[in-house]
Order: structure tokens, then C-alpha cells, then sequence
């Protein structure tokens, strides 16, 4: 018998609570006309979810059919036609509702409620209204047309084989799964556009990607591609692809009149430009200005948009080169023409000025640039956090990164601040991820890794929600109701960021890990390379020194961030090999030396690491068998891992520095 795929939180088992509410039976709905598309999707999600898991029929009524669909011009509007609010009187249940996708949130509230076993009368004896804490929700996959997925860790594409589009069940039920944590955006190709993924904007794949966008549409979700900057060159026959060439300009302007025409539900595109070998309008001496405004420009009157991300460095630098500095790129790039950029562009940022290293400063783009859209780009595909096969809940990570202080104004001056478009008059702001999935049964690899994906949506949707909440949530709605066994998997989702931190990356130097792949420890192995990430480490001590005296970039960083940033005495200890080379002997915060502390973490991190695996093993006759041994598998390759790490780094900087470990452990 073919296998199912796991329908995770939509799985829809019975429940014991609220299994007599009557509020459940009736629904009133007001601000949704029950003939729209995603209308129909609520009442056809609310109605099977309810009767799945209760056994109940729920009658769902409409105020009214004529409710206004208003049209999406701003990041304002969008937070407004996806509001709600839910409460109970004595009929039933009311929602009042923005619009249809707001709808469909608060149905997808209601259905939470009920699966995660929480009283309907106490949930709801309050209104309270929920306004999704970023406009933009996106999730960004890095699928490739041949069915392969950069930085992929759980099988193939669902969307791709053979270079073909697959539309099949599965394509609504990830629909379905994104739209019910809140998603709203999907860019469904890799940002590396080559092969056939050139010609996504062509004959050859409009009808499926049509049909793609209207499954889409039908749950408030909007279709965004990525695209090739190159494209006149490498399908239209130009040999130019400069942003002010009249040529260049035509061949867009009529390309994307068809594609538009084509795709109706088509909401924009996703660029990564002058980057990683990628073509650019750099080529011709032109900004990254430049190139995103005029295709912004001949995409405006679609009401589309056009996201341009800042992963702009030179990767092919001399290592022997101590000025240049990659940190430094994306605001070297990027800052000078802060305001320039058009207003349906968006830059998109990511996390840290590196590369989703588990421990990186914040961008200091975020906060830098006051006079553009921008959005936040975070990676849930286990790229440099454990391949999906080391447990790492990533959310703690991002509630960091949402609460730092940019200091770019006296009040809401936080990264949520801007990405949620409350700080700067900005069109559109938003947070995007690199997504986790493919098509493996369980659409995570590991199981727990599932966390990240529903976490992430969550977060985009409620920035308010800790990080317990979201993982609590997610254990109840996938895994289990047994109070136990929510409480041990919390548990190791909770701690498992910081032992993931502890056994790689200590002080925030990172990159110590294998070239090419991103898995498992080779402390040198970007160290004597051209991709200008390095540990500087010698027989004295360790780490880049980003302060004034060294590259810089530690004074990118609005005041008192760059004071703190500058001087290692305040730096933070988490990040201090970050921006300083420091002996091996100095003295952190903590009390501990550099070199004591590298010995310590990587210690406790391996030990914590098996404590996580021996709690799981607790649960064998508690869980679902399948689940259980997917997360043990993996788990035996964690510890592998975790203990490869460990004794490396340890042998490395003792072998480098010629220090013992006070405790005196076994080290290489
Ligand atoms: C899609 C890193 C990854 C690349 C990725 C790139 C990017 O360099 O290793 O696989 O390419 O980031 O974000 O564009």
C-alpha cells in the first residue's frame, strides 16, 4: 500500500474537549461574502476540521454576501483585510472579519483552539481583535526544475520533477498546511535561476503555473517566482541585460504584459542579483537601484511587486586579504541609495550580515535603511543548523533577532518594529524564510523539524506568541495530547538551539564547518578559502577583528550598538569573537577565558546532545511508532555529529594554543 503523507497539523484527530459546545454548531460571519473563493475554503476547512475532531456538524452563516472585497495596494491594507476577531454570544460563535482571508485565519483559529484541547468558552469569552504582526508572510523555496532542492534536507521538490510541474492533492494540502500558520506568500523556485526554472516566464509552463496560483489563491496565498535578471540574454536573444538599455526595457515590458496576462493570481518576483556568480546590473556599472526600479517600474501597473534581495559580496576573495570584509557587503552595497528604491520594491535582508550562522550580529541594514520597504529573510532549511537531521528549533533564534534594538528611532525601533511596517512610512515590510520542506512522507525529514516551518508562520502572524507557545502548539497539534510527553518534546525543542550553538559555533565565530555541504566540523575548512569567512585563529588567539581597528564593521551599527559592538570589554560574549580577535587568555563576562570556554561549551554541548536523545528514548511506548524512530534515527546521527565536533574543536585550539583544560577531560 502507498504511504500517505503526513498532514501534520491538519491531521484532525478526535478530541475530548468541547465536545458538547454548542457554540461550535453555529458560526455568524461578518466582513467575508460567502461567495468568495477563500470564504468557500474557511467554511470547507472549519466544517471537516470540526466534524473530524468532535463529531459535530457546524452551521457557518453570513451577515451578508455583499460584503466589499476591497483591493491590496500597501502593506496596510493587506494587515487590514487579514484581521479578525472571534466571539462567543449566546448563538454561537461570531467572526468579524477584514476580508475572506481573514476569515479563513479566524477559522483557522477556531480549529487550534479545538485541537490543542483549549476551552472554546474561555478562548473566546473575550474579543480580541488579531492583526497579523507582518504584512508579508512569504516562504521562499529554493526548489530547482529537475526536482532537487538547494539546501534541501527532506527529499525531493513537491513542485518539480523532470523539469515538469507537479500539481496533484499534495499541492493543495500544502496550501492548506501554510495557510492555516498564516502564510501568505510563496515563491516557488530557487533564487540560483538556471536551466529550465529560465524559462518559468515562457509558454512552456504557463497553464500549470496558472492552475498552481489559483490553488494558491483559494487560500489567501499569493503565487511570487524568482527570477532570472538575465533573462533578455538567456531567453529573450539580447546581448545585453543593463537596466537603462531602451532594448532591454521593451523585451520586459511586453515579456511581463504576457506573463501577467498568463498567470492573473501572479503577485511579483524574487531577485538575487550580483550574487554568488549570479548576473546583475553591476555587470554594466549600473546599482542595484538601477535593476530592481525598472523591473518594479514595468511591473507596477499589475499591482505586483518586486523583492530584491541584499546577499550582495564579493565570494571570491583572498583569504589573505584582512580589509575586505563580507559583513560589510550588504550595507557597503546597499545604504548609499537607501531611498532610491522604488515603492513596490522591497529589499529583502537576511538575519545576519554572513549567512544564517546559528550565532550572527543583526544586519545593521536593519535600522540603517530608513526610506525603503524592506523584509527580513530567515532560513528554516537546516543549511548551517543541522541538516534537518540534529534537532534545532529555530525560533528562539528569530524572537532574538525580532526583539534586538536598532536604535534608528527613540520608540519602535526593534527589528519586528520595522518588518511589521510600524517604524518607517514604508509600503511594504514583511519577513520571508528559506522553507524546510520536501516531499519526504513527513515534509521535514525530521519529524521535530516541522516545528520551524509551523513555528515560523506563527511568529510571522503573532509576534507576541513565545517560543513556548509555538512549540507547544505544534506538539499538541502533531504529536500528542498527552501532557507527559508535550512537556518532554517542549522540552528538547526548547533547549535544543542553544546545545546545537554550544557544540558548533562558540562566541559567535561560526563557519568551522564542511565546505560545500555545511554539515559536520572541519574547523579549517573555510579558513584558506575565497568565500571571506574566516576564523583567524593562531597560537594566540582567535577571531576577526571587525572593530575601527580592524575592518570596521562593528561601526555600521547605529549608537550604542557600534560603542558596544567596538569595544570588547562590552561586547557581548555570544558575539565577541564575532568582532574581535581576542587571545586565547582573555576574560569573558562570564568569568571563564576564551579558550576555557571553547573546552567548556563544546563538553556540555555533546553531553546535553545525548541528554536530549536519552529523554526521547523515554517516549518509545508513548508515540507514534513511526514518528518515534524517525526522530531516534536521527537523533543517533546527532550525537555523531555532536561528538565529531566536539572532540575537533577541542583538539584544534588545544593543539593551536598548547592550553590544557582545567577540568582536565579527554581532548585529542
Ligand atoms: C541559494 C548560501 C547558500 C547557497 C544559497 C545562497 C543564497 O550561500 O549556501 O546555497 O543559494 O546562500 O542565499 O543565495
Amino acid at each position: 500500500m502507498k504511504k500517505e503523507y503526513a498532514k501534520l497539523w491538519l491531521a484532525y484527530s478526535p478530541r475530548k474537549n468541547n465536545r458538547d459546545c454548542a457554540a461550535l454548531k453555529k458560526i455568524r460571519v461578518a466582513g467575508a461574502p460567502a461567495s468568495d473563493r477563500i470564504s468557500q475554503s474557511a467554511v470547507s476547512e472549519l466544517k471537516n476540521g470540526l466534524s473530524a475532531m468532535l463529531d459535530i456538524e457546524t452551521e457557518v452563516l453570513f451577515d451578508s454576501d455583499t460584503a466589499e472585497v476591497r483591493s491590496i495596494t500597501s502593506g496596510k491594507d493587506l494587515l487590514e483585510v487579514e484581521s479578525y476577531s472571534i466571539s462567543l454570544v449566546e448563538t454561537g460563535l461570531v467572526i468579524e472579519a477584514g476580508g475572506p482571508a481573514a476569515f479563513l485565519y479566524a477559522a483557522f483559529d477556531i480549529l487550534r483552539t479545538v485541537s490543542c484541547e483549549k476551552s472554546i468558552a474561555d478562548t473566546y469569552a473575550e474579543k480580541k481583535t488579531h492583526r497579523p504582526s507582518d504584512p508579508l508572510r512569504m516562504l521562499n523555496h529554493w526548489d530547482n526544475m529537475d526536482g532537487s532542492i538547494e539546501r534541501g534536507y527532506s527529499g525531493n521538490s513537491f513542485f518539480y520533477e523532470d523539469n515538469e510541474i507537479i500539481i496533484d492533492e499534495r499541492t493543495k494540502d500544502y496550501a492548506r498546511l501554510i495557510a492555516a500558520v498564516g502564510i501568505n506568500g510563496v515563491v516557488i523556485n530557487n533564487v540560483n535561476v538556471k536551466d529550465a526554472a529560465s524559462y518559468m516566464i515562457t509558454e512552456r509552463y504557463f497553464e500549470k503555473l496558472a492552475r498552481m496560483g489559483e490553488i494558491f489563491a483559494d487560500y489567501g496565498i499569493g503565487l511570487y517566482m524568482s527570477l532570472n535578471y538575465a533573462s533578455t540574454i538567456e531567453i529573450g536573444g539580447l546581448d545585453s541585460a543593463d537596466p537603462l538599455d531602451e532594448n532591454v526595457i521593451a523585451w520586459w515590458k511586453e515579456k511581463m504584459a504576457e506573463v501577467f496576462r498568463r498567470i492573473p493570481t501572479l503577485k511579483g518576483f524574487l531577485v538575487k542579483a550580483d550574487s554568488e556568480g549570479r548576473p546583475g546590473p553591476f555587470t554594466y556599472g549600473r546599482t542595484q537601484a538601477d535593476g530592481a526600479n525598472m523591473l518594479a517600474d514595468i511591473v507596477k501597473e499589475y499591482n505586483a511587486i518586486i523583492i530584491w534581495r541584499c546577499f550582495v559580496y564579493n565570494c571570491k576573495q583572498d583569504w589573505r586579504d584582512r580589509k575586505t570584509d563580507r559583513a560589510r557587503a550588504g550595507y557597503d552595497n546597499f545604504m548609499p541609495m537607501d531611498g532610491d528604491y522604488h515603492d513596490n520594491v522591497i529589499l529583502q535582508i537576511k538575519n545576519g550580515p554572513m549567512d544564517f550562522q546559528i550565532r550572527e550580529p543583526v544586519s545593521p541594514l536593519l535600522g540603517g535603511l530608513r526610506k525603503t520597504n524592506q523584509m527580513l529573510e530567515v532560513q528554516i532549511a537546516q543549511e548551517y543548523t543541522g541538516h534537518q537531521i540534529d534537532v534545532c528549533f529555530l525560533i528562539p533564534e528569530f524572537k532574538e533577532i525580532l526583539a534586538f534594538k536598532t536604535y534608528c528611532k527613540e520608540e519602535d525601533d526593534t527589528v519586528a518594529d520595522i518588518i511589521s511596517g510600524k517604524t518607517f512610512a514604508s509600503r511594504y515590510s514583511g519577513i520571508a524564510a528559506v522553507t524546510n520542506t520536501g516531499n519526504d512522507l513527513n515534509w521535514t525529514g525530521n519529524y521535530l523539524a516541522g516545528a520551524n516551518l509551523f513555528g515560523f508562520g506563527r511568529l510571522a502572524f503573532e509576534n507576541e506568541l513565545s517560543s513556548a507557545q509555538i512549540a507547544e502548539e505544534f506538539v499538541r497539534m502533531t504529536i500528542s495530547s498527552d501532557e507527559s510527553v508535550i512537556a518532554a518534546i517542549c522540552d528538547i525543542l526548547l533547549r535544543s538551539r542553544e546545545i546545537y550553538e554550544k557544540y558548533t559555533s562558540p562566541l559567535g565565530i561560526g563557519w568551522m564547518v564542511q565546505p560545500a555541504t555545511h554539515y559536520g566540523c572541519s574547523v579549517d575548512g573555510y579558513e584558506y578559502d575565497r568565500w571571506g569567512t574566516y576564523h583567524r585563529a593562531d597560537h594566540l588567539g582567535i577571531g576577526v577583528d571587525r572593530s575601527d581597528k580592524g575592518t570596521g564593521y562593528a561601526l555600521q551599527y547605529n549608537e550604542p550598538n557600534a560603542s558596544i559592538y567596538n569595544d570588547p570589554g562590552k561586547c557581548p560574549d555570544e558575539l565577541v569573537l564575532f568582532f574581535h580577535h581576542l587571545p586565547y587568555t582573555h576574560v569573558l563576562h562570564s568569568g571563564k577565558t576564551v579558550i576555557q570556554h571553547i573546552y567548556d561549551s563544546h563538553f556540555e554541548g555533546y553531553e546535553e546532545a545525548r541528554g536530549l536523545a536519552a529523554k526521547w528514548d523515554t517516549l518509545k511506548d508513548k508515540l507514534d511508532e513511526e514518528i518515534f524512530e524517525n526522530v531516534r534515527e536521527r537523533f543517533e546521527r546527532q550525537l555523531v555529529n555532536a561528538r565529531e565536533w566536539c572532540d575537533q574543536v577541542n583538539s584544534y585550539f588545544y593543539r593551536k594554543s598548547g592550553i590544557p583544560d582545567e577540568k582536565g577531560r579527554e581532548i585529542w
